[in-house]
């Protein structure tokens, strides 16, 4: 299973190459060099580092990274693992026909990234039951006027992919009073998550769409998916209802959400995640007015507890064992 991950990872340990485009670099260098202190970590050009010469370049079998240039994957032909600083791994597996073959890849598998996820869409399915859009539309025009909540056990929620993720939010979701139903490839899990009711397959979703009131994605952007939350899926959902999407923008179609919100299909729209990052000024979704809108930040990536994840990652791979985020490069996720 590990292959050339695992040989590549015993004996002296190589040279790593780490790229981030986010304002930190410095402490992901540091929270690497604490988490891997026997090994030499340069930090890749944009990153703050310098261009490493095409023999530096070769040096490196190991990278961490988070949307890093195609030149990287190009330059560093030695590479045997390529970690994710984040959950998602679609930013590397888009440069796949680069990797050398047998490159293992692995997704930070962190617990504080679930509980930021979970609060997150705990968060806005509570704004929604909790009428807050309504009250600060009533707030600014000084209106008192009551309106009651929708009940937590009166709101079933869909939620597509029960991965780490998933899971965390399903729980915080149940914990919380609402009925939650999942929606994933397989049913392997079944037995392993009896707490969650799971669904699999295209005519159980649609039976899904049609009982819940809240739809949650939280899926892995592939090819199975892309494109996937569109006007037919969309027309399911009761009318009024609330989509929360943090899981990947190519996942929906953002004319069909728009028309969805602007038909009252849907009644809100918690979205955290787009087509195109940043999100460019002249994005209708901007200015919506059932939209909450938030820069890819419902689970942001700490360095120290995404490095600790990683490291104990690549010492399961360096013994022959599974690591808890390994990305399966046939499912894509
Ligand atoms: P996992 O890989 O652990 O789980 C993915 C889930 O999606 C699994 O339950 C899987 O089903 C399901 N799935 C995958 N493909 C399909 C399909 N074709 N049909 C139905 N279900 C499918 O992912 P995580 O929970 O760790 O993360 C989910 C996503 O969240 C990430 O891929 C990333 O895109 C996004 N993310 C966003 C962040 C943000 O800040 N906005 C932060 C971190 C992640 P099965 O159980 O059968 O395998
Ligand atoms: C992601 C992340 O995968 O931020 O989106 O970790």
């Amino acid at each position: 299973m590990t292959g050339g991950g695992s040989r590549a990872l015993s004996g002296t340990p190589g040279r790593s190459i780490l790229y981030t485009p986010w304002d930190n670099a410095a402490e992901w260098l540091a929270a690497l060099r604490a988490a891997l202190p026997d090994r030499p970590i340069d930090l890749w050009e944009g990153s703050g580092g310098a261009p490493p010469g095409p023999a530096q370049a070769a040096d490196y079998d190991l990278a961490f990274v988070w949307q890093a240039p195609e030149a990287l994957f190009e330059a560093c032909r030695g590479l045997r693992v390529v970690c994710s600083l984040g959950a998602g791994s679609d930013h590397i597996l888009r440069h796949r026909a680069k990797l050398p073959a047998g490159t293992a890849v692995l997704r930070a598998a962190d617990p504080l990234m679930a509980d930021r996820m979970a609060d997150y869409v705990l968060a806005a399915v509570l704004a929604f039951t909790q009428n807050h859009d309504l009250y600060r539309r009533q707030q600014a025009a000084r209106v008192w006027q009551r309106h009651a909540p929708r009940d937590a056990t009166a709101t079933p929620v869909g939620l597509l992919g029960l991965g780490r993720l998933g899971r965390r939010t399903a729980e915080k979701l149940q914990a919380a009073g609402f009925p939650v139903t999942a929606w994933v490839r397989s049913q392997r899990a079944a037995a392993a998550d009896s707490a969650v009711p799971l669904v699999s397959g295209e005519a159980a979703l649609a039976d899904l769409l049609g009982r819940v009131r809240v739809l949650v994605v939280l899926l892995p952007e592939t090819g199975a998916t892309r494109g996937l939350i569109a006007r037919p899926l969309l027309d399911r959902l009761p009318h009024g209802s609330l989509l929360v999407n943090p899981g990947r923008g190519g996942l929906m179609v953002e004319a069909d959400v728009l028309s969805a919100l602007d038909s009252g299909r849907l009644a809100a729209a918690a979205l955290d995640v787009f087509e195109t990052e940043p999100l460019p000024p002249d994005n209708p979704l901007w200015a919506h007015p059932a939209v909450t809108l938030t820069p890819h930040s419902a689970a942001i990536s700490d360095p120290v507890s995404v490095t600790q994840a990683l490291a104990a990652d690549l010492a399961r791979l360096a013994g022959g064992d599974r690591p808890d985020g390994w990305v399966d490069m046939a499912a894509g996720y």
